[in-house]
């Protein structure tokens, strides 16, 4: 698997349900080859049965049989099967084992025009009360300024930092990124975790993953969101251990922006 992936110049990898998307890639390719090369034996025998000089007479009425019509119920039948017993139980395991939030990290990010803004709860492990009508361009997660547990919130930009270390159930312990945007419509898009969710005003959606391994990885955004689109890829994603991640959050503590 791993030959094959570097043959295909998939990127870097960094979360546990990653291997399971890059299956899914890997096997696409392999239908896909096996489809190229099926069509291509059908043009050249098209190009061979039907030439000029075997044909020199059109035939109007066509093809009397109904092998085709069969054929087709076959392929909507197998593309059933395929939603049904691969797209929908992929989906499902992803929708059901959401971890829970005691159990993770969990982050906020607010998308804009072109940076990413990123909320951690702070020491009591609580986010401040938000309210779409304490938004404004400063305070863009709309945090209440009178709620306590919202002074020690910690906020940065175009940095999220996240520990690599293993819950009790020797899982190691998921990300939870609640996104939204305070303008357009962008995504949040880490390729190394292989996560893309898009940030929509007025929705606050979550993503999750479970970093496997240390690294400093980019986030891109996966919406054309306007001129400095590109420049939003200047967000980035550390994964430290439990020591460094404690040493960098105490760093940023107090630093949570006031909004009095
Ligand atoms: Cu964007």
């Amino acid at each position: 698997m791993i030959t094959i992936a570097r043959l295909l110049g998939l990127p870097a990898l960094a979360s546990e349900h990653g291997q399971h998307v890059d299956q899914l890639i890997i096997y696409v390719h392999a239908l896909m080859i096996v489809l190229f090369v099926g069509w291509l034996g059908f043009f050249a025998f098209a190009l061979v049965r039907f030439r000029r000089s075997a044909n020199p007479k059109a035939n109007y009425f066509g093809v009397k049989s109904h092998a085709s019509s069969y054929l087709e119920a076959g392929v909507a039948l197998v593309e059933l099967v395929l939603l049904a017993a691969v797209a929908v139980p992929f989906w499902a395991r992803a929708v059901d084992k959401f971890p829970k939030p005691s159990e993770s990290t969990v982050i906020q990010v607010v998308a804009q025009q072109f940076a990413w803004n990123v909320r951690y709860p702070g020491k009591d492990g609580i986010f401040g009360k938000q309210d779409m009508r304490w938004v404004t361009s400063e305070n863009v997660f709309g945090v209440d300024p009178n709620d306590p547990a919202g002074k020690d919130d910690v906020q940065t930009l175009n940095e999220i930092h996240v520990p690599l270390v293993r819950n009790p159930d020797g899982e190691f312990k998921p990300v939870i990124v609640y996104s939204s945007s305070k303008d357009v419509v962008h995504s949040f898009k880490v390729i190394a975790m292989r996560v893309t969710q898009d940030a929509i005003p007025g929705m606050r959606i979550p993503v999750w993953f479970r970093p496997i391994r240390e690294g400093r990885f980019q986030i891109n955004c996966a919406q054309l969101c306007g001129n400095g689109h590109s420049s939003m890829s200047q967000g980035f994603l550390v994964v430290e251990s439990q020591a460094a991640y404690d040493k960098w959050l105490a760093s940023k503590t107090g630093a949570a922006t006031s909004f009095e």
